[in-house]
C-alpha cells in the first residue's frame, strides 16, 4: 500500500495455556516488533496490538491437566506471557486479553452483525459426543490418526506433526481425550460461516491483488485451500468455556463462539481498549481504507488470517489486512521445537537464565533477538543451536559490531581527547568519501528490506556496515599515524578525519540497529551523550549526527561472549527436560506422543581416563581448606577469585565457577584443594591451586568436601 495514513500491526494472540518458546518469539513477535520500531522511528502513526488468547479447548485442557479452573489458567499464563514479552523488549502498545468484557462485547456485536445480515448459516448436524462424559467434543478433545501423515495423535482441528488443519470427521479412528472412548455422533445445531460464498472475492483479493507482495508460503497455502474447495466453517461450539452467543438468539443457549471466531476479533477489542486508555479514536484503524493492517503470525495460523478472518472483516465492513507475513518453523538442536515434549527453550527460562541472572541482562536480550533474526525461518525452516548462538554472538555482535564501536570510542579518547574531531576537507580522501556513501546506500537497502519483511537480510546490512567500518579503520591505522605526529604534526588532520568518519558511522549504526537491538542502541546514545531522539530514522544516512568538539563518554560493553559452560549447561538442561517429560505419562489429555527427540549427535567421550599407577596419584597433594573470601573477577564472567585458608597459609585461587555460585553464599564452606599445582596467571591474578568439583548430569558444579568439618590443612587421600 502506497503512503498509508496509519498502521495497525498485530502479532498472533498466544494461547494463555502455558509458557511460550523462542520459536514463537521468532515467528510472530520479534519480526513485528522490528517492523513497529522501524515505523515509530519514522514518525508514523502506528499502533501495535496483541494479547492473550484465553478461550478454546487449549485452555480447558490445560486446566484439567493442572487440576484447576480455566480462569486460574488464563490468569496465571496471561501474567507470565505479558511480562516475558516486556522483558524481551517486545513493545506492544497494548497487551490485552480476550477474557476482558470489552472483548466479549466486541465479539458478540460482530457475531450479531453477521447473523442479522444473513451472512451466517445455521445447520443441524451430527457431531462427536462423549457418552461417558456427557458432552459434545470440541475438535481439540478428539484425537485420531492424521489422514495426511499418519500421526496417531493428531487433534480434531490440526495435526501438529505435519501442520495440516483438519476437521474431526477427517481423523481415522477418532477417540475422546476425556474418556479415551470412541465418540458417538449426536445431533446439534451450529452457526456457520459459508466460505464457499466468498470464493470469487478470495481469488481476486489474494491470488490477483496480492500475488506479488505476499510471501510465497502464504500464497501457496491460500491457493491450495481455495483450490480444494471452500466449505462452510462452524463458528459456534458446544462448550462451557468461551464467549456465549449473544442473548436472544434462538437455540444459542449453552453455546459459545468458536475460539477462532473470537480470537482475531481480539485485535479489534485490543485496539478499542488502547484507544480508551489513550484518549484516541479506534475506528479509523479498523474502518478506513488508508490504514495499513499487517498481521504477523506463525505458519500454522495462515488460513485463519489470510482466508477466514478477512472474509469476516469484509462482511463486517472493516479494513482488510495489507499483508500477513508468516514465518516457517524454527527447529532446535536437530528436532522440532515443542513445549509439550520438553524440546524447547521457553522465553521464561531464557529470561531467568540469562536476562535476570547476569549482570547487564539487557545485552542478553539483544543477543537473543540478534540470533533469532539472523536465523529467522523467513523462507524455510531454520535451526537454533546453542553453539550457533554462541558463535553468532561472538562472530558478529562481539567481534564486528561491538568491536567497531568500542575501538572508535577508545581511539577517540586516546587520539582526540574524548571529543569529536573536525573533518578537514583538504585531506579528505576516497576511502572517507566511500564510507560516507556506504552509510547512505545501506540506509536505502535496509529500508527496502524491512518494508518487504526481510528482517534477516536487513539486519545483515547493519552488521555489514559495521564490518566496513572495521575494515576502514584497519586500513587507516590512526594509531600508527599517531606515532608520526612528532615529526609531522599536520598528520593530526588524517587522524581527525578517520575518527570523525568512524564516529559518524557509529551514530548511524545506532539508528540502524535500533529496531533490531533497542537496548544496544540506547546504550550507544548514552555513550554519545545524545538523547534517544537521535535514533529517529531520518537521521540515518546523515554524516553530521555528532557535532565537532562534542565530548563523548567512555565506551561501554554492548555485548558479551557466551561461555562454553553456558552452552553446555543449556544443552544438558534441554536433554534432562525432554527425557523427564518423556517418562511422565499424561493422565488426562495425551499430548502429542510422537517419538521424542533424537537430540543432536553426542560426542562419544571415554567413560574413564587412561590407567595410572599409585605413584602417579601420590604426586597429587590434596588438602582441605575453608573459603574466607570470594569475589567476581572483573571482565571474566566465569571466574571467581577465592581466598582459601589451608591452615598453614592463606592461598589465592582463581576458579572458573562463577556461573554456578553466588560469591557471598560460599564463604565459610570447606573445599578440597589441589595444593601442589604449579601457579598459573588468570586475568592477571596468580592462582595457586585448584578446587575439586563434581559435575551433575545437568552440567552444574558441586563442591567435593569432607562430610564433617576437619581442620584446615588436613590431607586427603
Ligand atoms: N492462539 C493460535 C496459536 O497460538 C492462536 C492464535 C490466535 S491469533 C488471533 O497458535
Ligand atoms: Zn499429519
Amino acid at each position: 500500500m502506497e503512503n498509508p495514513k496509519r498502521y495497525l500491526i498485530t502479532s498472533a494472540l498466544p494461547y494463555a495455556n502455558g509458557p511460550k518458546h523462542i520459536g514463537h518469539l521468532a515467528g510472530a513477535y520479534l519480526p513485528a516488533d522490528i517492523y513497529v520500531r522501524y515505523l515509530r522511528a519514522q514518525g508514523k502513526d502506528v499502533v501495535y496490538v496483541c494479547g492473550s488468547d484465553e478461550h478454546g479447548a487449549a485452555i480447558t485442557i490445560q486446566a484439567m491437566k493442572e487440576k484447576t479452573t480455566p480462569k486460574a489458567i488464563v490468569d496465571k499464563y496471561h501474567a507470565m506471557l505479558k511480562s516475558n514479552m516486556a522483558d524481551l523488549g517486545i513493545s506492544f502498545d497494548i497487551y490485552h486479553r480476550t477474557s476482558a468484557p470489552i472483548h466479549h462485547e466486541t465479539a458478540q456485536e460482530f457475531f450479531t452483525a453477521l447473523n442479522n445480515h444473513g451472512d451466517l448459516e445455521i445447520k443441524e448436524t451430527d457431531q462427536y459426543f462423549d457418552e461417558a462424559a456427557n458432552t459434545f467434543l470440541a475438535d481439540r478433545y478428539i484425537i485420531g490418526t492424521c489422514p495426511v501423515c499418519g500421526n496417531e495423535n493428531a487433534y480434531g482441528d490440526q495435526c501438529e506433526r505435519c501442520g495440516t488443519s483438519l476437521s474431526p470427521e477427517e481423523l481415522i479412528n477418532p477417540r475422546s481425550t476425556l474418556s479415551g472412548n470412541a465418540p458417538i455422533k449426536k445431533q446439534t445445531k451450529h452457526w456457520y460461516l459459508p466460505l464457499n460464498r466468498h470464493e470469487a472475492f478470495l481469488r481476486k483479493w489474494i491470488l490477483e491483488d496480492h500475488k506479488s507482495d505476499w510471501k510465497s508460503n502464504v500464497l501457496g497455502q491460500c491457493k491450495s485451500w481455495i483450490e480444494a474447495g471452500l466449505l462452510p466453517r462452524a463458528v459456534t461450539r458446544d462448550l462451557d468455556w468461551g464467549i456465549s452467543l449473544p442473548a436472544g438468539i434462538e437455540g444459542g443457549e449453552g453455546k459459545v463462539l468458536y475460539v477462532w471466531f473470537d480470537a482475531p476479533i481480539g485485535y479489534i477489542s485490543a485496539t478499542r481498549q488502547w484507544a480508551l486508555d489513550n484518549n484516541k479514536d479506534w475506528k479509523p484503524y479498523w474502518y478506513d481504507a488508508d490504514t495499513k493492517l499487517v498481521h504477523f503470525i506463525g505458519k500454522d495460523n495462515i488460513v485463519f488470517h489470510a482466508i477466514i478472518f478477512p472474509v469476516m472483516l469484509q462482511l463486517h465492513g472493516n479494513t482488510l489486512p495489507d499483508n500477513v507475513p508468516s514465518n516457517e518453523f524454527m527447529n532446535l538442536e536437530g528436532d522440532k521445537m515443542s513445549t509439550s515434549r520438553g524440546w524447547s527453550i521457553e522465553m521464561e527460562d531464557y529470561i531467568n537464565d540469562f536476562v535476570k541472572k547476569e549482570n547487564g541482562g539487557d545485552m542478553m536480550v539483544d543477543a537473543l533477538r540478534y540470533y533469532l533474526t539472523a536465523i529467522a525461518p523467513e523462507t524455510k525452516d531454520s535451526e537454533f543451536t546453542w553453539k550457533g548462538f554462541q558463535e553468532t554472538v561472538k562472530g558478529e555482535l562481539v567481534d564486528v559490531f561491538g568491536n567497531f564501536v568500542n575501538r572508535a570510542f577508545v581511539l577517540m579518547h586516546k587520539l582526540n581527547k574524548g571529543k569529536v574531531p573536525p573533518l578537514h576537507a583538504a585531506v579528505l580522501d576516497d576511502a572517507d568519501r566511500k564510507l560516507f556513501e556506504e552509510i547512505a546506500s545501506a540506509k536505502v537497502r535496509i529500508e527496502g528490506l524491512i518494508e518487504t519483511y526481510k528482517f534477516r537480510d536487513a539486519q545483515y546490512e547493519v552488521i555489514d556496515l559495521a564490518r566496513k567500518g572495521n575494515k576502514y579503520m584497519q586500513d587507516k591505522q590512526p594509531w600508527i599515524v599517531a606515532k608520526s605526529l612528532e615529526a609531522e604534526p599536520a598528520n593530526q588532520q588524517l587522524i581527525d578525519n578517520c575518527m570523525h568518519v568512524c564516529l559518524q558511522l557509529t551514530a548511524n549504526l545506532a539508528v540502524f540497529i535500533n529496531p533490531f537491538l533497542p537496548f544496544a542502541a540506547k546504550k550507544m546514545c548514552y555513550m554519545m551523550k545524545v538523547v534517544d531522539k537521535m535514533l529517529e530514522w531520518h537521521n540515518g544516512g546523515s554524516t553530521k549526527l555528532l557535532s565537532v568538539g562534542y565530548s563523548l563518554r567512555e565506551p561501554q560493553l554492548l555485548f558479551r561472549k557466551i561461555e562454553d559452560a553456558e552452552v553446555a549447561e543449556q544443552v544438558a538442561k534441554l536433554k534432562t527436560k525432554s527425557s523427564k517429560l518423556k517418562e511422565e505419562k499424561d493422565p488426562v489429555a495425551p499430548g502429542p506422543v510422537e517419538v521424542a527427540a533424537t537430540p543432536a549427535e553426542d560426542k562419544v567421550e571415554p567413560l574413564i581416563k587412561q590407567e595410572i599407577v599409585f605413584d602417579d596419584f601420590a604426586k597429587i597433594d590434596l588438602k582441605v581448606g575453608t573459603i574466607l573470601a570470594a569475589e567476581k573477577v572483573a571482565k571474566a564472567d566465569k571466574l571467581l577469585k577465592l581466598e582459601i585458608d589451608l591452615g598453614f597459609e592463606v592461598r589465592t585461587i582463581v576458579s572458573g565457577i562463577a556461573l554456578h555460585f553466588d560469591p557471598d553464599a560460599i564463604i565459610g564452606k570447606q573445599v578440597v584443594v589441589v595444593a601442589n599445582l604449579a601457579p598459573r596467571k588468570m586475568r592477571g591474578i596468580e592462582s595457586n591451586g585448584m578446587i575439586l568439583m563434581a559435575e551433575d548430569a545437568a552440567g552444574k558444579l558441586h563442591f567435593v568436601r569432607p562430610e564433617d568439618a576437619v581442620n584446615n590443612g588436613s590431607g586427603v587421600s
